[in-house]
């Protein structure tokens, strides 16, 4: 098998655990509160769980047990579910397809979409805080990097510089401070959780932001890329060939010029964790190539 067919099987089984521990974490046992349950269910469902799976990737750097990865793991894509309702509402990114599906307040009314997104939040700190596995100081840590990052300097922030200038014409510098707070926070809490629970120092704490940042950058300018020249039926959400994005501001070419050079210095950060980083490189490289 080769090391790439080794990393695409290691995904898809990550990917199939993290995939049951949401179903099993969403269960519903209030039969009054069915509708929103449904909701919130069908909001998780489906991802492609790159920010859990990259948890579990850090963690693997420090033989992390999966366990304890599963909680603050799962809680980056029930952060990340939350964020893709409320930015498909009409009033932020009116969009209507997400995950090749209708988008969730299409299908359960704004009203509930905005419950079941705010619910989630709730719910993303509490999985966390409720494991066994964790001690007290990983819980208080964990939930502490996991609310920074949706909040007034991650993906709220970054929203919201996003709907002011999105038919502007803006610099790359406000460019980069959007993606870093709306798409790069998600991964760099995801890695620094797996830090957290692998023991690491504050110093890999910072160097795994670093990387994902640069990571997250990558999967955003990919994104942008996609949005002009993808296909919405692979894609499976609305593309928006009109909002500015990095790829608009600087040419499809360029911008995977920009793609490829972030991700190359994420991997000189890797560097610090020698062989061990293997599958995150080559998880990097899945982002990069990415058509979906
Ligand atoms: C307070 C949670 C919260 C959010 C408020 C709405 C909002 C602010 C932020 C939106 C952030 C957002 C949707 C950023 C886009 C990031 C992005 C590239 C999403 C697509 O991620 P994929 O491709 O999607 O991983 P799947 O469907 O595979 O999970």
């Amino acid at each position: 098998m080769s090391q790439n067919e080794d990393f695409l099987n290691l995904y898809l089984s990550l990917k199939s655990e993290i995939d049951k521990k949401l179903d099993a974490y969403l269960f519903n046992n209030e039969s009054i509160l069915d509708g929103m349950v449904k909701s919130i269910q069908y909001a998780v469902g489906g991802g492609k769980r790159v920010r859990a799976v990259f948890t579990f990737l850090v963690g693997q750097m420090y033989n992390a047990p999966k366990e304890k990865l599963m909680a603050p793991a799962c809680a980056m894509e029930m952060v990340h579910a939350s964020s893709l309702i409320m930015d498909d509402l009409p009033y932020m990114d009116n969009a209507e397809l997400r995950r090749g599906k209708p988008a969730n307040h299409l299908v359960f009314g704004r009203d509930v979409a905005l419950c079941s997104s705010v619910a989630l939040l709730s719910r993303a700190s509490e999985i966390i805080l409720e494991d066994a596995s964790l001690s007290d100081a990983e819980k208080l840590e964990c939930t502490k990097v996991l609310n920074r990052s949706f909040g007034a300097d991650g993906l709220a922030a970054g929203q919201f510089v996003d709907l002011k200038l999105k038919h502007k014409q803006v610099e790359m510098k406000v460019l980069e401070f959007i993606n870093e707070r709306k798409t790069a926070a998600l991964f760099s809490a995801a890695g620094e959780v797996a830090v957290i629970v692998g023991g690491g120092s504050d110093n890999e704490k910072k160097m795994i932001r670093d990387y994902a940042n640069n990571l997250g950058f990558t999967f955003q300018i990919i994104d942008d890329i996609l949005d002009i020249k993808g296909d919405e039926k692979v894609v499976g959400k609305d593309l928006d060939k009109d909002k500015m994005n990095f790829a608009k501001l600087v040419g499809l070419d360029e911008a995977q010029n920009y793609a490829k050079m972030y991700m190359q210095k994420a991997e000189r950060t890797l560097e610090h964790w020698g062989t061990k980083s293997k599958h995150l490189n080559f998880f990097g490289k899945y982002l990069l190539e990415r058509a979906k």
